[in-house]
């Protein structure tokens, strides 16, 4: 336990505020709109590594109310193209040194992630990627059935499933981590850089004048700015629009949830792609289990019993012992989805508006690495390397980057 802890116990004093409430300014150099882990890391990096802290937050709701809370969780880097891979591996890599960053625990765990194959393609497409990933220099090969049940005893790996399980993609590094530690991290440390982060704050608008933006209008009045960037998830093609900028993106809801808590049994986090569900337990002892996007594109963030029936039909063909296990809770968050299932993150056609968008269901992964690549783009008016392959622009100049064979599960 930290120092700090144990003399805020004896001594009785409430912890300083993680964040605080700021005033409204007039102007900013740079306002960003989404306060998830995206916005926040941008503004900590501006701050930390540009030394550019006259710099606004605003968020609609409270700070990680969106995919950044919604999420369940999971950081990897094993993806299908070699620029994912690139990219994802960097975020890891922050992952790693993220509590000593902040002295604050965001109880990130390696545990280690595998994607299941149940038929002769996805093998193929696992042993792809593990090449893929290897070239990369990122921990991921295969393994078969009895090592599978080695590293997660109660999995079925007989002949008697529907799809019984052929091979898989272990990655070792894959883990999961505490998404809210990480969005408090970054509020802590850019609110104390001078950063000010505005919650109950709307954007309703984006003034551009003569091709660059000029300010933003919000429900709580006018900022002027030369500088916007849209980290939302969920809206980011209407905000977009707000700058006459118009995004390949679909929106679609993804559902997750939780089993009640259960003793620690299994210490991997276990996807497949063919039965559409992952899962994990947390540090807690719950489930947490994700499937597919809803088939239909919507905002609507409700629940349904469709999800929940055919998440515990998947997961029981995995694991038939827990038929007695009862689920506590579910939520749904809202995916950005591009023709591509990459990021788009870069310059648009209006000067002064930025985007860190379209993440489909790899966006709190990210978290880290388009924080700090975003950050440098706005702090040098040019795009990092890293991140070059995932601009607007590749849309328009046939030049994609397929990242589908990648999810998790199908879409
Ligand atoms: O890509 O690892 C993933 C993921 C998990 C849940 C949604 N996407």
């Amino acid at each position: 336990m930290s120092l700090k802890l144990i003399r805020q116990a004896f001594t009785n004093t409430p912890p300083p505020r993680m964040w605080h409430q700021p005033e409204f300014k007039e102007r900013y150099d740079v306002v960003i709109i989404g306060g998830g882990a995206h916005g926040l890391a941008c503004a900590y990096y501006l701050a930390k590594e540009h030394g550019i802290t006259n710099v606004a937050i605003l968020e609609k709701r409270y700070i990680g109310s969106g995919g950044s809370g919604r999420n369940t969780t999971i950081i990897r880097s094993n993806y299908l193209t070699p620029e994912g891979v690139r990219f994802y591996n960097e975020s890891v890599k922050l992952y790693e040194q993220m509590s000593a960053e902040f002295d604050f625990n965001v109880m990130f765990s390696q545990r280690g992630h595998l994607t299941l194959a149940h038929t002769d393609s996805a093998v193929r497409t696992m042993r792809r990627r593990a090449e893929v990933n290897q070239l990369q220099g990122v921990d991921s090969h295969l393994i078969w059935p009895d090592e599978i049940k080695k590293l997660c005893p109660p999995i079925d790996v007989s002949e008697h499933p529907r799809y019984p399980i052929l091979a898989a993609l272990y990655h070792p590094p894959g883990g999961i981590i505490r998404h809210d530690a990480v969005v408090w991290g970054y509020a802590h440390h850019a609110d104390r850089m001078g950063v000010h982060i505005h919650q109950l704050t709307e954007l309703t608008g984006i003034r551009v004048e003569n091709g660059q933006v000029v300010g933003v209008e919000t429900n709580r009045g006018y900022i002027k700015t030369g500088m916007v960037l849209n980290a939302t998830a969920g809206w980011c093609s209407l905000i977009a629009a707000m700058a006459g900028v118009r995004l390949p993106v679909t929106t679609f809801p993804l559902q997750a949830c939780v089993t009640e808590p259960l003793k620690p049994f299994l210490d991997v986090i276990i996807v497949s792609g063919s039965l559409h569900v992952y899962v994990s337990q947390s540090d807690r002892g719950e489930l947490v289990m994700g499937a597919a996007v809803d088939p239909f594109a919507s905002y609507s963030m409700n629940g349904s019993l469709a999800f929940t029936e055919g998440i515990s039909g998947h997961i029981l063909e995995l694991f038939p012992a827990l038929s007695h296990v009862r689920i506590l809770r579910q939520w749904a968050g809202l995916c950005d989805m591009t023709p591509d299932y990459s990021p788009i993150m870069g310059f648009t056609p209006v000067k002064g508006f930025v985007v860190d968008v379209g993440w489909g269901t790899y966006g709190f992964k990210a978290s880290p690495i388009s924080g700090k690549t975003m950050a440098q783009l706005i702090a040098t008016n040019s795009t990092p390397d890293l991140i070059h392959p995932f601009r607007l622009s590749r849309f328009y100049e046939n030049d994609l980057v397929g990242e589908k064979g990648a999810a998790s599960v199908g879409h």
